[in-house]
């Protein structure tokens, strides 16, 4: 009998252990920075990002080595002025996909250490909660490409 519920006790353990290697993955997508005028000292980044593990996971930030600040923020609308702030969690739920774009969630990327170029491809790093590093090439593309769609007016820029 005591045995028996022994057993039982380590089945469940075991389990348990299982449970716990669940963990998210981070999935990047369609990532661009908007090119910008030479000399510019903010640019914005922009991807779809995907949760493809089972887990939720976490990004506190990204890092580039092509620009000396980066950060992820968010725009806010506040009485009708919108405002960018830093996010210090973005969590992501299993199976939940985050957009990066135009006048929402974006990469803010300061203080270029060199020419950031239409056509040249810019890692970046974002770091998870959990220690962990993905790394991404983002596509440096052109204001006028990304725009043919026809963006909002007011879109969210940089000053
Ligand atoms: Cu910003």
């Amino acid at each position: 009998m005591h045995r028996c519920v022994g057993w039982i006790a380590l089945m469940a353990g075991l389990l348990a252990a299982g449970t716990a290697q669940a963990e998210g993955k981070l999935g990047v997508l369609d990532a661009w920075i908007r090119a910008a005028p030479p000399g510019a000292t903010m640019l914005a980044g922009y991807a779809t990002l995907k949760n493809t593990g089972d887990a939720p996971l976490s990004v506190l930030t990204v890092q580039s080595d092509a620009f000396r600040m980066t950060s992820l923020h968010e725009t806010v609308v506040d009485k009708d002025v919108s405002k960018m702030r830093e996010m210090h969690r973005l969590v992501i739920a299993p199976g939940e996909t985050v957009q990066l774009a135009p006048g929402g969630k974006h990469l803010m990327l300061m203080h270029p250490r060199g020419a950031i170029a239409p056509g040249q491809k810019v890692e970046v790093t974002f770091l998870l909660g959990d220690g962990r590093r993905v790394v991404t090439n983002f596509d440096v593309v052109a204001p006028d490409a990304d725009e043919a769609g026809g963006a909002p007016a007011h879109d969210h820029h940089h000053p």
